[in-house]
């Protein structure tokens, strides 16, 4: 076990860009596939690397970020020195709230010297991937490196969103800018960027020494991983790695996914329905742990030949009822309830959504509790859904806000 080393995940990003899903919660505390909340995967794979000393930071809207790790996460074992600890803002060395990342872990650091990690994980509660940390941390250690950092090829395009690096032979990196607006290419790839996911092991006592330069700083800085410390540990020749993230049964880049914007997250779901997902949910040597009420198990009710309960390519989630209606590639998360004549395509429904008799639901998001009137449509009609006050997405998917009253509507 990698008892030497502490996880922190960062879980306090805003995610304003996935309104309104993140209205009264954390980006990390999004409900996924029916049955996860996008956290569990980054705390899964600390669990699954056999890192067992986490600490999640948190700082936006974590009431329910929080009950859910409180709920489902509780089952590691103090006595051993296992734990997940939530840690809200501390306020205790600055008067403000953390600035950039690196100001939430500085902000911690008492915490981080009480566990006296050899090396110190730092990832984010907001990615949609399996990784095994364990390599990573034993290819830190075998360069020796002060900071490495994981990487993946990604598109010009989206390279504009991630901190963009250049390596040498070795690996080792010779160059960062986060967030280019012209991100430089790969040496013979002129259409790649390679791309930091975010995710950096740290030599502890190198972290350690490198936030207390940056708090002390009198010049201007973001106290960001990526804005700040990372291109200045290249500037000073520390030894600053890049790991690369490979799926190694595919020999392909493996999958990784920050769910930043809705039309991510509506396509990283989608790709757990296809019929040979890259992101396999059943796969027993990588389980994704999540906190599961009991639950009655997903029903489907058939009654006479024109309402035929059923549901063909979907997630179907505990204590749904799919009772005459017909649901192509859906996520029905627990208790929803699909009642008789009605149609629901492409669209994921969060906990106890109730869609009416004759209803018609098609690309679209709809968040928990919302009950759809009886002949309502959604994702039919952009106009009148944008009368409505529905989010509607650059690639046209149609977002339900959380216990929205679609009564008054009719
Ligand atoms: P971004 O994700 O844009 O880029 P940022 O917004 O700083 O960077 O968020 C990083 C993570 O930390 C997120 O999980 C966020 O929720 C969380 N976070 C942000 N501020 C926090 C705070 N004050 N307290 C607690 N958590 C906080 C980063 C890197 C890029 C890299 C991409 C990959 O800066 O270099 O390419 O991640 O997704
Ligand atoms: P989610 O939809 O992410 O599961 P919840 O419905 O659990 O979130 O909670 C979302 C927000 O609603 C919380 O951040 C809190 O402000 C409020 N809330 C919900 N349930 C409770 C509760 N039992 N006690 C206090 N606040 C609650």
């Amino acid at each position: 076990m990698y008892r030497d080393v502490l996880a922190i995940v960062l879980a306090g990003g805003r995610g304003s860009r996935l309104d309104p899903l993140t209205r009264d919660r954390a980006k990390p505390a999004v409900p996924f596939g029916g049955i996860y909340r996008i956290i569990d995967f980054t705390l899964s794979n600390c669990i699954n690397s056999d890192i067992r000393r986490i600490l999640v930071l948190t700082q936006y809207k974590a009431t329910s970020l929080n009950r859910h790790i409180d709920q489902g996460w509780n089952f590691l074992c103090r006595e051993l020195d296992e734990y997940i600890e939530v840690i809200p803002p501390q306020q205790r060395i600055a008067e403000t709230w953390y600035q950039g990342t690196a100001d939430a872990i500085y902000q911690n650091v008492y915490t981080i010297e009480k566990a006296a990690p050899r090396d110190t994980i730092i990832l984010a509660g907001d990615h949609i991937y399996k990784m095994n940390y364990a390599r990573m941390i034993d290819f830190h250690r075998q360069q020796r490196a002060d900071l490495t950092v994981a990487c993946q090829p990604s598109s010009l395009e989206a390279a504009r969103d991630f901190g963009v690096m250049g390596t040498d032979a070795e690996g080792r990196i010779t160059r960062f800018v986060e967030k280019p607006k012209d991100p430089p290419p790969m040496p013979g790839h002129p259409d790649q960027a390679l791309a930091s996911m975010g995710i950096y092991v740290f030599n502890t006592d190198a972290m350690y020494e490198l936030l207390f330069q940056d708090a002390a700083r009198k010049e201007a800085s973001d106290h960001d991983f990526g804005r700040d410390i990372i291109p200045r540990m290249v500037a000073k020749g520390m030894r600053v790695y890049a790991y690369p993230f490979r799926d190694e049964n595919r020999k392909t880049a493996a999958y990784w996914r920050d769910v930043g914007t809705l039309d991510a997250y509506f396509q990283t779901s989608m790709d757990l329905i296809a019929v040979d997902p890259i992101l396999n949910l059943y796969d027993r040597e990588w389980p994704i742990h999540t906190y599961q009420p009991a639950s009655p198990p997903p029903k489907f009710v058939h009654t006479d030949p024109d309402r035929r309960g059923s549901a063909y390519s979907s997630i179907v989630c505990q204590g749904v009822i799919v009772s005459g209606g017909q649901v192509y590639r859906g996520i029905l998360s627990p208790g929803v309830r699909i009642h008789s004549y009605s149609l629901v395509e492409d669209s994921i429904l969060f906990e106890g959504v109730d869609v009416g008799r004759h209803a018609k639901i098609r690309r679209a998001i709809v968040d928990k509790h919302v009950r759809v009137p009886a002949g309502f449509t959604i994702g039919w009609d952009r106009r009148l859904d944008l009368e409505r006050g529905f989010t509607i997405t650059p690639e046209g998917v149609t977002v339900v806000s959380k216990d929205e009253d679609l009564e008054r509507f009719v």
